[in-house]
């Protein structure tokens, strides 16, 4: 990979102030770009910092020599003169130039960024309050990614990992050296996805659909953030892309559409209490627990409890369809759309059964796929 001529120069500026080794520690730069776009955004990034240094140091420079070498004290008189036309046309055309040289290179960055023609795939991610969902529109396989640091970590009970809140139980799993196209959506408010060694930051509006689109040039894992305060736990929905051989992706790829039959066959599948029971709990504690807690206390004020819930203890057709369906208007969203039949079945009779209910009866997910009717209407936009 070529390093550019405009960062070893940086680097040897920083490095007559701090030993490079020094710099690196202190992790005062943007992150090592993966890609084409990426090497660009960070020259740029460079360019005009050092421009804006030698501006700096040639303002101050003049001001300062000039105001101790023409003060008062060694008897200089000061020039009486009015409107320089030389000066004027100087110091417009200089500026002038100077723009045009950092507007030329990041006008095309820009324009670069916003060519998402020619992908070798297309990635639909949605944002959701708080988690990503990644939908291989070609291929049919479609998962939630959310935060796999443990709560024990967040509420310092334990000693924070190494990637602390930077870590999800589903990567994005890519080929390297393909041009990945993502659609961007979102399911309730502005999010927005962003992952800096790949030069990608793009917001995702509900209702609306951005593109934007990487093309990493090594393997490995590259981290990032939503990056559009978009509630409570803003904090807490990393984005993780795995960057992988063409060979390793179509394995996940074959793995991951197994998986997707298991769920189809297991939506066709009649449980028993106790299965919907420990499913539910999964389900649970992954999708729900976030607002209402893993005790089902919920927060007051914010997310009704579970236990002993009108609605949870009530008909049961109408939890589901809650469920699948959600309230709009509030943070409750549907779920028609992410969870499986099974799991839907499955987490109503949690809710029914566990966190301090006993209501005794369960759902299957034929009575699930049953209530499915409304889902549509309630689903993100884009979907
Ligand atoms: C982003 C926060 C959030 C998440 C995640 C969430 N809920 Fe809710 N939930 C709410 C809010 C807010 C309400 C209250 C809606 C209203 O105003 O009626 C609610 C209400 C409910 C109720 C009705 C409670 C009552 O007594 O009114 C049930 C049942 C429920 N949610 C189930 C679930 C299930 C099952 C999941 C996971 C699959 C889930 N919720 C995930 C926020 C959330
Ligand atoms: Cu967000």
């Amino acid at each position: 990979m070529k390093k550019s001529t405009i960062s070893s120069m940086l680097a040897a500026t920083s490095g007559m102030l701090v030993s490079g080794a020094v710099w690196a520690d202190y992790q005062l730069n943007l992150r090592e770009p993966q890609s084409a776009l990426a090497r660009d955004v960070y020259d740029l990034h460079t360019m005009i910092n050092l421009v804006c240094l030698v501006i700096f140091i040639v303002v101050f420079g003049a001001m300062f020599y000039s105001i101790w070498k023409h003060r008062k004290s060694v008897g200089h008189k000061a020039a009486h003169f009015h409107e320089s036309t030389t000066v004027e046309i100087i110091w417009t055309i200089i500026p002038f130039f100077i723009l045009i040289g950092m507007a030329y290179p990041a006008t095309k960055s820009v324009l670069e960024m916003k060519d998402t023609s020619n992908p070798d795939m297309t990635i639909k991610v949605t944002g959701y309050q708080w988690k990503w969902e990644y939908d291989y529109l070609k291929d049919g396989v479609k998962f939630m990614s959310t935060l796999k640091t443990p709560r024990e970590q967040i509420e310092n009970q334990q000693a924070k990992g190494e990637h602390y809140l930077l870590e999800v139980d589903n990567e994005l799993v890519v080929p390297v050296n393909k041009k990945v196209r993502v659609l961007l959506t979102a399911g309730d408010v502005i999010h927005a996805w962003w992952v800096p060694e790949l030069a990608v930051k793009q917001d995702a509006i509900p209702g609306f659909i951005r593109d934007a689109w990487f093309k990493s040039e090594t393997t490995g894992t590259f981290r990032g953030q939503c990056v559009e305060l978009c509630g409570k736990d803003h904090a807490f929905m990393p984005i993780v892309v795995k960057v992988v051989t063409q060979e390793e992706f179509d394995a996940w790829l074959a793995s991951k559409k197994q998986g997707a039959a298991t769920a189809a066959a297991e939506n066709t599948k009649t449980f028993t209490q106790d299965e919907l029971m420990a499913k539910g709990e999964q389900v649970y504690n992954t999708n729900c627990a976030a607002c209402h807690q893993a005790n089902g206390m919920g927060v007051p004020g914010a997310f009704p409890a579970i236990s002993g819930s009108k609605v949870a203890t009530g008909p049961i057709d109408a939890h589901i369809k809650l469920v699948l369906n959600g309230k709009p208007g509030t943070a409750m969203a549907a779920f028609g759309g992410q969870l499986s039949e099974a799991d839907v079945a499955a987490v109503v009779t949690f809710q029914r059964n566990g966190l301090g209910n006993s209501v005794g009866d369960m759902a299957q997910p034929s009575q699930v796929a049953g209530l499915k009717g409304g889902a549509e209407a309630a689903a993100p936009a884009g979907n």
